[in-house]
């Protein structure tokens, strides 16, 4: 008897302009010509109505309280869960542009918020099989197109940020040097998750 494989949940972390949504695409094609079942998520979802206020507030056109953005950053996570855990449980890969760490990464980088507060709202949500960091240099990072169009797109933010996500780096983070070309970043992300979905790991339940 053959035992179903639930589906590996991959997220792609990192500094603004470090190349996630690159990374993602490429991740996704190859995954498309290997007959692998994925699916691709991104977060912010900006398609949703607690997403496109999110979207509003990081293009500037909004104002909102910094622990009310973070919780609603934090909401937008909790009302995909029921669409993430339904691939998940049929067996889909799921690739995910930006999580959790995102969210407390950004929010703690601001004044007066505090890191462990920040990660409260996300208790509960799935917690991923592997997360890949795409680390880069923030000063490097910020050469690349379009950078500083929105909201926390400066160089002393992100400075704070890559700091935070270092102390929230885990057993299931892979650090990946993200200032190599796209190529070359492409072929360590695609061994990693390559790797993530041949784990035995995944005839378990995912983890809460
Ligand atoms: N945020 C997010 C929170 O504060 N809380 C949260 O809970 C969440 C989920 C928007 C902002 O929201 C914050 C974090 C963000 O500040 P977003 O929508 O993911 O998040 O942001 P985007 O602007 O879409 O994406 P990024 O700025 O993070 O860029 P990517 O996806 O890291 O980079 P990518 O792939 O788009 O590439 C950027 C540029 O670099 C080039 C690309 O061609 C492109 O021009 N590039 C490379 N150039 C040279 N070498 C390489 N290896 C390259 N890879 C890509
Ligand atoms: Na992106």
């Amino acid at each position: 008897m053959e035992i179903m494989k639930r589906g590996a949940l991959i997220v792609l972390e990192g500094c603004d302009r470090s190349g996630k949504t690159t990374q993602c695409q490429k991740v996704m094609s190859w995954l498309k010509q290997s007959n692998i079942e994925s699916h691709f998520m991104r977060f912010p979802e900006r398609s949703t109505t607690i997403g496109s206020l999110i979207g509003k507030y990081l293009e500037c056109s909004a104002e909102l309280e910094d622990h009310a953005i973070h919780l609603l950053f934090s909401a937008n996570r909790w009302e995909l869960l029921p669409d993430m855990k339904k691939l998940l449980g049929k067996g889909t890969n799921i690739i995910v542009d930006r999580y959790s760490y995102s969210g407390i990464a950004f929010s703690a980088a601001k004044p007066n918020m505090d890191l462990t507060w920040c990660q409260k709202s996300d208790s509960g949500l799935l917690k991923p099989d592997l997360v890949i960091f795409l680390d880069i240099d923030p000063t490097v990072a910020q050469t690349r197109g379009e950078y500083g169009v929105e909201r926390y797109e400066n160089l002393e933010m992100q400075k704070l940020v890559r700091s935070n996500y270092l102390k929230l780096k885990d057993e299931t983070w892979k650090v990946v040097d993200a200032s190599r070309s796209v190529e070359e970043v492409t072929r360590d992300v695609c061994q990693l998750v390559k790797e993530a979905l041949d784990s035995k790991s995944l005839l378990t339940e995912i983890k809460q």
